[in-house]
């Protein structure tokens, strides 16, 4: 980030968000409503391990939608910041969550989880 960009008021209001916030997804949609697979997929990982997390819903505010991207230099939406610190998309969180990592991640950071049991995640009960 050079000094100019430095001074771009979005940035501003992006580090307010993700420093107020443990947790922060941009997204598109929100998390009840994603209006994106690759954001759906995040919203359901943070789902499935009980993080509480805040959602910025990119396509209501075009400036974070590009700021976003310059701010963590990465090109695409969704995007996880975890303490102030940008994780990754979609992809990222997808290798992490395989890889049983991402438990250990969140634990690491000391971020509460409270993962479902895998029937609930898959949405199929016993009865
Ligand atoms: N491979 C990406 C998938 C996400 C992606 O490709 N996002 C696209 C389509 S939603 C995007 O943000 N394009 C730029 C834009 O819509 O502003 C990841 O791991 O997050």
């Amino acid at each position: 980030m050079d000094a100019i960009s430095d001074n771009n008021p979005v940035y501003e209001r992006i580090r307010e968000t993700v420093s107020g916030n443990d947790v922060v997804v941009f997204m598109k949609g929100t998390p009840v409503f994603p209006q994106c697979g690759f954001s759906a997929l995040v919203v359901q990982v943070m789902t499935l391990l009980g993080v509480q997390f805040k959602g910025i819903n990119v396509l209501e505010d075009p400036e974070v939608r590009d700021g976003i991207k310059a701010f963590s230099d990465w090109p695409t939406i969704p995007q996880l910041y975890v303490k102030g610190e940008f994780v990754g998309g979609c992809d990222i969180i997808k290798e992490m969550y395989e890889a049983g990592e991402i438990q250990s991640f969140f634990d690491s950071k000391g971020i509460a989880t409270q993962p479902q049991a895998p029937e609930q995640a898959a949405g199929q009960g016993e009865g």
